[in-house]
């Protein structure tokens, strides 16, 4: 099927200098194609895929499906997209987003200046010129006074350290890579390893089509029922009656999401039946919304403990088998902590006679075998093995572009305690480098249709102030950043989220540094912390040009 309206990409010749080269062509990269032509840049992309989408063409394993609400998970610069889109389930598929993403770039003309199929192995800092060096693996070398790393925070799919794999003689696939043509379920014996979202969105599936399937847990995660359907049209009715506006309002929300249903007081200020009864609203009406139906669910342990609960008897209730409940029952975290879940029917795929699960804390998995998964306990043959074991998040695919900025330092070195930048948009030491929701912004906790928006305006501006006043350098300042880090820590030290062992903190990958990568402080917070930032001449950025500095 040919998702675009107009012809396929044709691969374009590399020029030699533009004013920006943007890595990545998902929702953040062709925002930014927009935005800088707009303000009369050159620009190149540089797409590893064959085609536009990013996280949404990689990712198109059985359930693959955004879990915020389509209405909200939209871009908003163009009101006549914003009227003429229509989407068809509250939460959509990733072929719908697909889809959609596809008809944006058709719409706004945006694949004509990317390279796809093309990966970049370098980008190197020429201080004397003030131009970052992009060497491809084409074989390219392309200059640019601006560099956008546009990469997304879940974009490096990482296998597990289990030995074994390259015995294994059947068929192994990644939910983060899943193959493009059809993989074979019906009849087999599948096994999925991981049960983060991927496998919790993968598994009801893959149970209905599977003659056999093996779930192995490590850790029980949390999960809410999404409660997908069509989009509401009376809801739908409202939000268009000023869609722009319902957009512009998200900023200014924690989450970049409107708070629906939260009740915007302590778990702890209520009686038990009101809370129960909000936990039941919650937990009816889908979204992440149990987490934030009390204002103190991710902050005070007592109210955690309250929602855990909840959850618990919740998973006791939909489970048949008392044991497989228990197993399901996710302990030793505060809820939440790890990114919460949302699911269609995950806990009562459980109740299905072909379905097993195995924890494997308790039988750990030995190796993978020639012809299946090998515990402690036994082995488990396995026709299709499917992988579900999340992404090296937020840095990863930052850290294999082979960055080098001021002074040769590389960004691997400049990173080695932890992701350190100044808003998540810049990092010291790396002049003319712009991140899309880099690590110390908000990113993942929030809305990222939003916070893609916001970031790719600030850039832009940012390097429109630039211009104007005749600088060729914008840096930010090591200070500025030290003191925006210790902001982030801080502020995650007064939440629960620092305990759980998550892809938030870099707990998933062995070495890792373990910080807290985004700002938990609120979008809206983040946003108005930004324009003043901004509107005061940028505080905590130097701007320079060859010979001159500001
Ligand atoms: P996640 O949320 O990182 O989940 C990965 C899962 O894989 C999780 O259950 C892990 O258990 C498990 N895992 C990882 N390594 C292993 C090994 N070695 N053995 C067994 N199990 C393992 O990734 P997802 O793709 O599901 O979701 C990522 C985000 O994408 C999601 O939050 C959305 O934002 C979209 P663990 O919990 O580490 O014990």
């Amino acid at each position: 099927m040919n998702l675009h309206e107009s012809t396929p990409p044709v691969r374009i010749a590399a020029p030699t200098l533009v004013d920006a080269v943007v890595i990545g062509a998902g929702f953040a990269g062709l925002y930014a194609h927009y935005k800088l032509r707009g303000i009369g840049c050159t620009v190149f992309g540089v797409e590893a895929a064959p085609e536009v989408g990013g996280t949404w063409f990689w990712n198109r394993y059985p359930g693959a499906r955004c879990d915020v609400e389509s209405l909200d998970y939209t871009y908003s610069f163009s009101p006549e997209l914003l009227d003429q889109w229509r989407w068809s389930e509250r939460f959509a598929t990733q072929l719908e987003i697909l889809r959609y993403i596809n008809h944006v770039a058709d719409r706004f003309d945006l694949r004509r200046d990317i390279g796809f199929d093309t990966r970049v192995t370098a980008a190197t800092f020429d201080e004397a010129a003030n131009q970052w060096v992009v060497d491809t693996d084409r074989g390219d070398t392309v200059r640019c006074r601006y560099l956008i790393a546009a990469v997304g925070c879940l974009s490096l799919p990482k296998l597990p350290e289990i030995a074994g794999i390259e015995d294994y003689e059947g068929r192994w696939v990644q939910t983060g890579a899943w193959p493009h043509e059809p993989v074979e379920i019906a009849g087999k014996r599948v096994a999925v390893i991981g049960t983060g979202s991927s496998g919790i969105q993968s598994i009801p599936l893959l149970a209905q089509e599977a003659a056999h399937l093996t779930v192995f847990q490590r850790t029980a995660n949390y999960s809410v029922p999404a409660h997908n359907g069509p989009v509401d049209p009376d809801y739908e009715a409202q939000v268009r009656t000023d869609y722009s506006a319902h957009c512009q309002a998200n900023r200014k929300t924690k989450g970049g999401v409107p708070s629906r249903i939260d009740s915007g007081v302590s778990a702890m200020a209520v009686c038990d039946q009101e809370r129960q009864a909000k936990y039941e609203q919650a937990w009816g009406f889908g979204t992440f919304s149990l987490q934030s139906v009390f204002n103190d669910t991710t902050r005070n342990p007592e109210a955690n403990a309250l929602a855990a609960a909840f959850v618990h008897d919740k998973i006791r209730s939909i489970v048949n088998d008392p044991e497989i409940a228990e197993r399901l029952i996710p302990r030793g975290y505060p809820f939440g902590t790890k990114r919460l879940c949302l699911d269609t029917g995950y806990y009562a795929t459980f109740n299905r006679s072909n379905v097993e699960l195995v924890d494997i804390r308790a039988t750990p998995i030995e190796r993978i075998t020639r012809t299946g998964v090998q515990t402690t306990d036994r082995e488990y043959p396995v026709d299709l093995l499917v992988f579900a074991t999340g992404f090296d998040a937020m840095t990863g695919p930052l850290l294999t572009l082979n960055i080098r900025g001021a002074g040769g330092q590389s960004l691997n070195d400049a990173w080695k305690d932890g992701p350190f930048s100044y808003l998540g948009l810049a990092i010291a030491g790396f002049p003319n480098l712009f991140t899309v929701n880099g690590p110390s912004s908000p990113s993942v906790l929030a809305n990222m249709l939003p916070t893609i928006e916001h970031h790719v305006d600030w850039i832009v501006e940012c390097i429109s102030y630039a211009k104007r006043k005749g600088f060729d350098r914008v840096e930010a300042d090591e200070g500025a950043q030290k003191e925006w880090a210790h902001e982030v820590a801080r502020i995650a030290a007064m939440t629960l989220y620092p305990q759980g062992n998550s892809w938030y903190i870099g707990a998933n990958v062995p070495g890792k540094p373990r910080v807290f990568m985004a700002y938990i402080g609120g979008f809206d917070r983040y946003v108005a912390r930004c324009e003043e930032i901004a509107d005061s001449g940028y505080t905590g950025f130097r701007f320079s040009a060859v010979g001159s500095t500001e």
